[in-house]
């Protein structure tokens, strides 16, 4: 690790300039799908999502379909097309499944928009007012790293569901919650040297600030490596890890990505939760598959990470990771892919003073990747 936990400190007290992009949080992460009701039903039944909001047919739109879902302060957007042709289509076909839109919440779209396509943002759609009779919503955005895109949304004027063009949504089905409470993280994997040019749009663009910084000797294994850098925006509400694929024995991990998803994305949605070993035996029952970490990983793990308020029996049952810094600890574990790619992937996480991602379980978990990598024949 380039710097430790000391400088990480350091960097979150060194005085700030005006933050000419401040964010509230993520508002929306968007997905573009193959067959959006039926994703619908998925995020509801095995991740306890509930039903807010609909655009389609029914409320005049012709060539799409999208589903909104909320769980706490996570909304999802699930997005399908209806016809042949057109840029869903395009984008499904290339990529399968997968994150196209981190939207942010903002408190001014318009100058948001004017911050960064000044500081060199690709502009992906200008400043728009959308307007109905719950009140109106600002929206403009910016292109990222491969084809996904920033959509800063201004909803301070806006008392609907969602937005206006959205309809609420009120099925009968409504499976309960598995207390997933907000993202905590959104990783992006980008191509071979491609890591410090992305990091420096945040950086130059948004105006994100280094957080850490792993080269490969913090993560490779036998095989696999990759580098990561994690960005942080002003306030610390929003964490942007970047990964780019290392060379190594074998296939990286990301580089697996790159291939399946035919370019830089999304590669793992964070999501918190203040009570792992509930949320994770909820998901686990309905269906929610993890990464298998060897129970060797629990005979030594309380020597690394000493005294924890959980019993390690259920931790251990349920396969999740522990590690500590100089501010507390975290438990925390991943999903296998949820799609039929091997792309995107989901992180649970609770967080128990650490602020930092886990560097102590990257051993851990990328042999566990790579077994499943050795079963798809990729590694
Ligand atoms: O977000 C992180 O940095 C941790 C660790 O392919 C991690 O969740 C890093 C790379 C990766 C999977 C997990
Ligand atoms: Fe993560």
């Amino acid at each position: 690790m380039k710097t430790d936990n000391t400088s990480l400190n350091l960097e979150k007290t060194v005085p700030q300039a005006e933050d000419f992009l401040p964010i509230l949080g993520t508002d929306y992460v968007e997905l573009y799908v193959g067959n959006a009701k039926q994703a619908a039903h998925y995020y509801q039944s095995a991740w306890g999502f509930q039903p807010v909001a609909y655009a389609g047919l029914e409320t005049g739109i012709k060539d799409r379909v999208s589903y909104v879902l909320q769980q706490d302060k996570i909304r999802l957007v699930l997005t399908s097309p209806l016809q042949s042709g057109g840029d869903i289509n395009r984008h499904i076909d290339a990529h399968g499944d997968g994150v196209k839109v981190v939207a942010l919440w903002v408190d001014d779209a318009t100058k948001s928009y004017k911050e960064t396509t000044a500081r060199g943002a690709e502009s992906y759609l200008r400043p728009k007012t959308i307007e109905d009779n719950h009140g109106k919503v600002v929206l403009s955005g910016i292109h990222t790293y491969g084809e996904t895109v920033h959509i800063f949304v201004e909803r301070k004027d806006y008392r609907g569901v969602f937005m206006p063009g959205y309809r609420p949504w009120n099925p009968l089905y409504r499976p309960e919650g598995t207390g997933l409470k907000y993202i905590d993280h959104m990783v992006g994997n980008v191509g071979w040297n491609e890591m410090n040019k992305w990091c420096k749009f945040y950086a130059r663009v948004m105006g994100f600030a280094q957080l850490i910084s792993f080269d490969d000797n913090d993560i490779s294994t036998e095989y696999t490596a990759l580098m990561s850098k994690v960005m942080s925006n002003g306030n610390g509400r929003i964490k942007f890890p970047i990964n780019e694929p290392a060379e190594g024995r074998k296939k990286s991990q990301i580089e697996e990505y790159i291939d399946f998803y035919n370019g830089a994305g999304v590669q793992h949605i964070a999501v918190a939760t203040d009570n792992i070993i509930n949320t994770v035996s909820e998901l686990r029952d309905r269906g929610v598959e993890f990464l298998h970490v060897p129970e060797t990983y629990y005979d030594t793990v309380l020597d690394r990470v000493g005294e924890i308020d959980e019993d390690l029996e259920p931790l251990k049952e349920l396969g999740v990771l522990i590690d500590r810094d100089d501010e507390g600890y975290l438990l925390q574990i991943f999903t296998k892919p949820v799609l039929d790619r091997p792309t995107m992937f989901f992180e649970i996480i609770q967080r128990k003073g650490a602020q930092s991602f886990g560097k102590g379980n990257f051993k851990a978990l990328f042999e566990a990747i790579e077994r499943e990598q050795e079963q798809r024949g990729t590694l």
